[in-house]
């Protein structure tokens, strides 16, 4: 297929946002074999369809590489404590929080876990998603964790999309361990992840690091276990508070480090020798109604990849758009409308450790979307509107 008439934000190259201005973009076999000057398509190029893009702009298909799509019941409740002065801590801490969302997993059947996650995804979908990760750790035992993942697992034979996905045992201490985070460690976490690993359910191993949560000594011992079976790992640290949890990633040459808000200039060092990516996560930011803002001077200064995602889960970011993701990444993170959208493409596909996608270019996957827009800048500007015209996912409309 050959798509004419457009602009293209390749988000690769030195141009702002890469940008190919009157261009052609040739799809064959799934990938982009040719980008160009509209004058220069090849002759091979125009023996297949053609689509008239009408002047309309390109860029990569989008990737949400952190949520936790896979989850049942919701959390309306405690969004109405908070309101009324209660802290995510103190809720977390009196049984609420991941704990509630827990008992509401451990009761959904895998049909209906699947049915909610899609209902979720479609949005995303809409906005121009063709990538998207996935963690577990709302089931925290055996029979729930395996379920979320299987969950995972299967959305690509409901919808058009690539799913990584990201085994979260080490998201909190269930009930039944409470006060024993190492024997649920020993226990669950650690065997399950050699099981689910066997089966072929984990592309990525994660883990919350803080108090809430489990200490940086704990967290080694799961990238440990991680790093012998040959899975890349990631992290939720410096979220609430300091806790050492970025250097720990950094160490295991993490592929991404994730929240942020309390992280040093040293861990934004630590992250640019292991070239580990930082991924921003204003949805819960704004949720929370954090103060404490991520360094982002400090990422720029040294050299760190930043990504956006939506976290989408239903405690502290009850958030399925991408697009107002970005609006946030800019308005509450002053990020530039550049880096919003590279945080959604390029570094969001390195974050994922995927170098397949991101960026549009020769050998990459045609995943794209078509945007009605007159400048790339206007994805991260508006608020609540969705310029999507269509997406491209595997070289197919
Ligand atoms: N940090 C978060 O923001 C989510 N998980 C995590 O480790 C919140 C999960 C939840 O509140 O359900
Ligand atoms: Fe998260």
């Amino acid at each position: 297929m050959l798509l004419t008439n457009c602009h293209i934000a390749t988000m690769a190259g030195p141009a702002p946002y890469g940008a190919l201005c009157d261009a052609a973009l040739w799809i064959k076999e799934g990938r982009v074999q040719w980008l160009g000057n509209a004058g220069g398509v090849p002759e091979a190029a125009r023996s297949g369809p053609m689509t008239d893009l009408g002047g309309r702009w390109v860029t990569p298909g989008l990737i949400d590489c952190h949520t936790h799509l896979v989850f049942g019941g919701n959390r309306a409740q405690e969004f109405e404590l908070r309101l009324t002065g209660a802290s995510y801590e103190e809720i977390a801490r009196a049984g609420g929080g991941i704990l509630s969302t827990l008992t509401a997993t451990r009761q959904a059947s895998e049909a209906e876990l699947l049915q909610a996650a899609l209902t979720r995804l479609d949005a995303m979908l809409a906005e121009g998603v063709t990538t998207v990760e996935i963690k577990s750790g709302y089931g925290l035992d055996r029979e729930t964790e395996l379920r979320m993942l299987r969950t995972a697992r299967q959305i690509p034979d409901h919808r058009d999309v690539d799913v990584q996905v990201t085994y979260l045992a080490a998201h909190a201490i269930p009930p039944e361990f409470a006060g024993q985070g190492d024997a649920y460690l020993d226990e669950v976490v650690l065997p399950l992840m050699t099981e689910a690993a066997g089966l072929g359910l984990i592309d990525a191993v994660d883990g919350f690091c803080e108090n809430i949560a489990f200490s940086a000594a704990q967290m080694r011992r799961v990238f440990e276990a991680a790093q012998a079976l040959s899975l890349p790992v990631k992290l939720h640290a410096e979220q609430l508070s300091h806790q050492g949890g970025t250097a720990l990633a950094a160490e295991f040459g993490a592929l991404s480090v994730d929240h942020l808000e309390y992280a040093t200039a040293a861990d934004a060092q630590a992250m640019a020798q292991a070239g580990s990516v930082a991924v921003l996560l204003p949805g819960a930011f704004y949720t929370l109604r954090e103060t404490q803002l991520p360094p982002l001077q400090a990422f720029r200064a040294a050299g760190v990849d930043m990504a956006l995602a939506t976290d989408c889960n239903p405690g502290s970011s009850p958030l399925s758009s991408l697009l107002l993701t970005m609006n946030m990444g800019a308005t509450l993170f002053q990020l530039t409308p550049e880096e919003a959208l590279a945080g959604v493409t390029r570094n969001a596909a390195r974050a994922l450790g995927l170098s397949d996608r991101g960026v549009i270019a020769p050998g990459q996957r045609a995943d794209l979307a078509v945007w009605d827009i007159t400048h790339p800048r206007e994805l991260a500007y508006r608020i609540g509107f969705n310029p999507l015209y269509k997406r491209i996912k595997n070289g197919v409309l």
